[in-house]
């Protein structure tokens, strides 16, 4: 019961470019890889019919041979992630903060490709792993391709990219053992963040929900860095990026996270594909924080550390573009994993800051690209070709796929004619913003980022009950998982430095007390870098109560499109309830399918035979978001005999989710654990379609979750 949205897909010019290295082989011969037609791929040369293999087998050769090295290295953080195509449109120019022609020209459908990954995990890891999740866009302009390779989480753990090899190599499998996959619940992960306490902010929103989405679809994309924008006439603003997703913000719960690992571990990939196959077009909207140069100095926190954000309240988001997704990569390997994101690729309009992890990001990601791709060339493969016209005097190397003409390569020359040439402002040539600078050379940090409390602080207070209570269960579990105590000690003394309250209740669940002080063992261990006195002078700043913005509570839900609602039916289910549900969720762009106690086909009251969508042996509760139960005496007394489907309403219950059930569907209520059916607004005895959508836009029913905590499934 596919639900399919009739957009019409655009083709762009980057489309069109790939279009060019795309190969069919519909009724084509096989070949070798020189054009040799082969008639048999099935059988090696032999001596005789019982004999060894022959040397002279080239055919097994070619074939061994290429199958030996399909494999290149993964990303060595990010390895897994799903990659779609779209574009960028601009609602409204900007031309008086940036030349850029992306944010100038209204006219124009900038082609996008986008990769979403997890950080820590290998690239078999489970999508549903608790991370930060990486949000790369690589926007190919007629100026050049711009990527703005961000992450969906507004800031970072650390504040200078020295620190990065440090991070990871705490959070990835141990190394003696390699263990745990995908997962930052141990110690070395945690022996690392209670010493580096500007870890803090990024690390409460890793406890917080934004770290297990329900879709990708469904989360925010942040530039996280200052960046600049610069006008024609080379002024130059301070600039965040954001992507506010138009399906809202919405997360699963860790009990499901950590089942739907094991029931659909491509969980978070399958969405994304299936999303735009069945049209339903992922789209962001584009906003900017923009900050004049004058206010630089403005704020409690500097705009250089990449561990603060700044408040919508204080600046607000000014919304000017959106991008849609409508096309899935003809193959994984050419291009989502390929796709070579720099965030040194930018444009004439916009511009870095020295924001010190930017600074040193600017130079690990074409590096990498070369252990991972293997050549310099990696520009030249299709996904990674900018549409701008690329020349120049660079040359050679591994996999050069271009055959440059003419007989100079250098610059300046006269026998070339002087080509290729250089541009200059005015004709769109780059020139760096040109900030004045006087300052010693120094290997420090500045006061300025001292402050590691008052986000953290800011970031909690912000957020509703239900979001609290998730973060004191994901600290409680995480630090649970660790095995030494003063690792978890230092945790609950630093957590106590962003509210005392949380670190008492993870303090209980763990079985531990907050302690008092700390600084001696973090002193010892590494010296007054982790001083959180010098860290931390003075008080917690207090500059805004509350940041609304912050908490996904406060979100729109106003709508249901894509979610997928499972109906629970047997053999004999009664047909117009099934209907009048259907069509109601369906025109909201709702998906349903149709859950049964096998596969194949069964049979309405009607006498009808409908195709199912699951047998209940493959799927799991924790893959829908609602469940509606239509009547049919035969068909419940068939479902209350199958312990799983009572278990499947038990975990919908459970996870707060919008239950309807019709008629007899009640029946199968009754045999579930689910105790109060009166009080809850997420709960539809007879109810009407218009409901039961209204509750499955608000998500969840955060209210149950009291009485849902009881329910042993
Ligand atoms: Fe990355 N990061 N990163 N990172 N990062 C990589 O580049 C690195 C950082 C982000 O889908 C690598 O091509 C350093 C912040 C995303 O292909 C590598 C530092 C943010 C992706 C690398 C950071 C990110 C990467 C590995 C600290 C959010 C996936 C493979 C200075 C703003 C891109 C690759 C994709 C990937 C280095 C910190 C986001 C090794 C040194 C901050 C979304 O170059």
């Amino acid at each position: 019961m596919e639900s399919k949205k009739t957009s019409k897909k655009e083709i762009t010019s980057k489309d069109k470019q790939l279009q060019n290295y795309e190969v069919d082989y519909q009724k084509k011969p096989l070949t070798t890889r020189q054009g040799l037609k082969v008639n048999d791929t099935n059988n090696s040369l032999k001596s005789g019919e019982r004999g060894a293999t022959l040397l002279e087998d080239f055919l097994l050769r070619e074939k061994i041979h290429n199958f030996d090295h399909e494999r290149i290295p993964e990303r060595i953080v990010h390895a897994r992630g799903s990659g779609a195509h779209g574009y960028f449109e601009l609602y409204e120019s900007i031309e008086e903060y940036s030349k850029a022609g992306i944010f100038t020209d209204t006219s124009r459908k900038t082609p996008v490709f986008v990769r979403f990954s997890t950080v820590a995990g290998s690239k078999g890891s489970t999508d549903l792993a608790r991370d930060v999740r990486g949000f790369a866009v690589k926007f190919y302009t007629d100026e050049g391709t711009w990527d703005l390779v961000g992450n969906n989480m507004p800031i970072f753990f650390i504040q200078d990219a020295m620190k990065f090899p440090d991070l990871i190599h705490s959070v990835k499998p141990e190394p003696h053992q390699e263990i745990p996959q995908a997962a930052s619940a141990h110690d070395t992960f945690y022996d690392f963040v209670s010493l580096t306490p500007e870890t803090l902010h990024n690390h409460i929103w890793v406890m917080s929900d934004r770290a297990i989405p329900r879709s990708f679809r469904m989360m925010e994309g942040f530039g996280i860095h200052t960046f600049r924008l610069i006008n024609k006439e080379g002024k130059a603003h301070f600039v965040k990026f954001h992507w506010k997703p138009k399906l809202g913000v919405h997360s699963v719960t860790w009990d499901e996270a950590v089942k739907i690992s094991g029931a659909d571990s491509d969980f978070h990939r399958r969405d994304l594909w299936n999303a735009i196959e069945a049209g339903h077009f992922p789209e962001w909207e584009l906003g900017l924080q923009i900050v004049p140069e004058e206010d630089e100095h403005k704020y409690d926190f500097d705009l250089l550390d990449p561990t603060k954000l700044i408040p919508e309240e204080m600046v607000p988001v000014k919304i000017i573009g959106k991008m849609v997704l409508n096309r899935n990569p003809e193959n994984f390997f050419a291009e989502t994993e390929q796709v070579a994101f720099m965030p040194g690729s930018i444009v004439p309009g916009i511009d870095f800051t020295n924001d010190p992890l930017l600074q040193g990001r600017l130079f690990s990601y074409r590096d990498t690209q070369l252990s991972r791709l293997g050549s310099h060339n990696f520009h030249q493969i299709p996904i990674n070709r900018p549409v701008a016209e690329a020349q120049n005097n660079q040359r050679d190397g591994h996999m050069q796929t271009e055959i440059p003409k003419g007989r100079t390569a250098y610059f300046p020359n006269s026998i070339g004619g002087g080509c290729p040439y250089l541009s200059t402002v005015a004709e769109g040539g780059f020139e760096s913003y040109q900030e004045r600078i006087d300052a010693k050379k120094i290997r420090t940090r500045s006061e300025s980022f001292n402050d590691h409390f008052s986000q953290p602080a800011l970031f909690y207070r912000s957020l509703s009950d239900w979001e609290k209570e998730h973060i004191i269960n994901a600290y409680s579990f995480e630090l649970g998982k660790c095995e030494i105590k003063p690792i978890k000690e230092r945790m609950l003394y630093l957590i106590a430095q962003i509210d005392e309250n949380l670190a008492n209740k993870v303090a209980k669940n763990i079985g531990l007390k907050v302690p008092s002080s700390v600084q001696e063992p973090i002193n010892q261990a590494i010296g007054a870098d982790a001083n959180v006195e010098e860290q931390q002078p003075g008080e917690k700043k207090i500059y805004l109560e509350k940041s609304p913005k912050l908490s996904q509570a406060n979100m729109h839900f106003n709508t249901i499109e894509t979610r997928q609602i499972a109906i629970l039916v047997a053999n004999g289910f009664h047909m117009p309830d099934v209907m009048k549900m259907t069509d109601a969720l369906e025109k909201k762009g709702a998906v349903i399918k149709l859950v049964a106690p096998h596969g194949g086909t069964i049979i309405c009251d009607d006498n009808m035979e409908h195709k199912v969508d699951a047998a209940i042996m493959t799927t799991e509760s924790v893959l829908f978001d609602a469940v509606f139960i239509p009547g049919g005496k035969k068909s419940i007394d068939a479902l209350v005999s199958q312990s799983k489907f009572i278990k499947f309403v038990n975990e919908a219950y459970k996870h707060c989710k919008a239950i309807a059930v019709a008629n007899e569907g009640k029946e199968l209520l009754n045999k579930s654990e689910i105790q109060d059916f009166d009080n809850d607004e997420a709960l539809f005895i007879n109810g009407t379609p218009e409901d039961f959508i209204a509750a499955i836009a608000k998500h969840r029913n955060w209210n149950r979750r009291e009485k849902a905590e009881k329910i042993p499934a």
